[in-house]
């Protein structure tokens, strides 16, 4: 224990004098001489904590108990991937800690703290918000408990050595894949909503971010004149939704960052006696079940898939890293993007 203390110390420094050289040397000179010392500080620290913290050569999937901090149950794909994780745990014969953070950070941290404390081999974790997870996520460093992001990322104010990996989509480009969608729809442009996902959180982040980009870049005559959270609920979609098109009653169409924002969308347009699917066109983000029956029946127009069916690639990359092996820093998902004319056939094949 002592060891990590001073390990993590002498990282400390090393990385303090490494940030203040980068800040505060812009001469040529300045630089190469100063980044020399913490570099050997960091090498032999380094070999020590490899040791401190031992791998697990033998472990098995049947050996293995494995503490999962999910987010909720907001969404059709959030029980997708509950099902994902369970499935595959029985599957294997992983012994499963599963925790419901009823979509409220707080919760997730006492479940780390939980996980930690039972002694759990790694831990998953698809981390509601982006931020506020250094402490935690290095109090199971200390305890030599790596931690996985599943679904969801951190930003860079978490550093990086506080995890192993992210499994998951890129929703940067889930969100201009949807913009070039939506764009298709509207040839004439005008004015469109924006649902915003949870606050915070790393898919509503980025999904908005692609979106409004490609708009910006390519679609002059496409105005978001509103963009407002609906939590990535079907509740919360529906809400905003109704507000909005009170105030904007010409809009041509929705953009969702989730299917199930969407769906509350559509209750809310007919309900004002609007045509979703026609006269106001519908894209979002997932690929649930449900928007492609709401394809089916012409209310929504297009979906960009995300899969949660990360329960494989999330026990293996667990089992790689408690074994001592090394895994991708992003493990991506494939996906695809799904329109109405195909709905009726596709909709067969969907699992969550
Ligand atoms: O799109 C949404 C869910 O984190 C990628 O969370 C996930 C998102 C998903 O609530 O439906």
């Amino acid at each position: 224990m002592l060891n990590i203390k001073r390990i993590g110390l002498l990282l400390l420094v090393a990385g303090l004098a490494l940030s203040a050289c980068q800040t505060a040397a812009p001469t040529e000179e300045a630089a190469p001489a100063e980044q020399a010392a913490p570099a050997e500080a960091v090498e032999a620290p380094a070999e020590e904590a490899m040791t401190a913290c031992e791998a697990k050569p033998d472990m098995t999937y049947e050996t293995m108990t494995i503490g999962f901090a999910q987010v909720g149950a907001e969404s059709g794909w959030r029980d997708g991937e509950t099902k994902s994780i369970r499935d595959t745990a029985t599957e294997l014969g992983v012994n499963l800690l599963f925790s419901d953070a009823q979509q409220k950070q707080e919760n997730q941290i006492k479940a780390i703290r939980t996980f930690i404390a039972a002694g759990v081999d790694a831990i998953g974790i698809a981390p509601v918000v982006t931020t506020g997870w250094e402490t935690v996520f290095q109090e199971a460093k200390d305890a030599c408990i790596p931690i996985l992001l599943v679904d969801r990322g951190v930003d860079a104010s978490v550093p990086e050595d506080l995890y192993v990996t992210f499994i998951g989509s890129d929703f940067i480009l889930e969100g201009k894949n949807a913009a070039i969608e939506l764009a298709q729809l509207i040839p004439d442009g005008g004015d469109i909503i924006e649902l915003e996902g949870t606050t915070g959180a790393g898919p509503a982040i980025d999904r908005k971010k692609g979106f409004e980009d490609e708009i910006a870049a390519s679609y002059p005559n496409i105005n978001i004149v509103a963009s407002q959270t609906g939590d990535f609920t079907l509740a919360g979609g529906k809400e905003v939704t109704a507000a909005l098109i009170k105030k904007y009653p010409d809009i041509v169409a929705v953009y969702a960052h989730n299917d199930e924002m969407a769906l509350g969308a559509i209750q809310a347009l007919e309900e004002a006696g609007m045509k979703p699917g026609t006269d106001v066109k519908v894209v979002s983000i997932d690929g649930e079940k449900a928007i492609f029956q709401a394809m089916v029946e012409g209310k929504a127009n297009v979906t960009v898939e995300c899969s949660p069916l990360l329960g494989p690639q999330f026990f293996e990359a667990a089992l790689t890293t408690v074994q001592g092996g090394t895994v991708d820093r992003w493990i991506k998902s494939n996906e695809g993007i799904f329109r109405q004319d195909t709905a009726a056939d596709d909709i067969s094949s969907r699992v969550y």
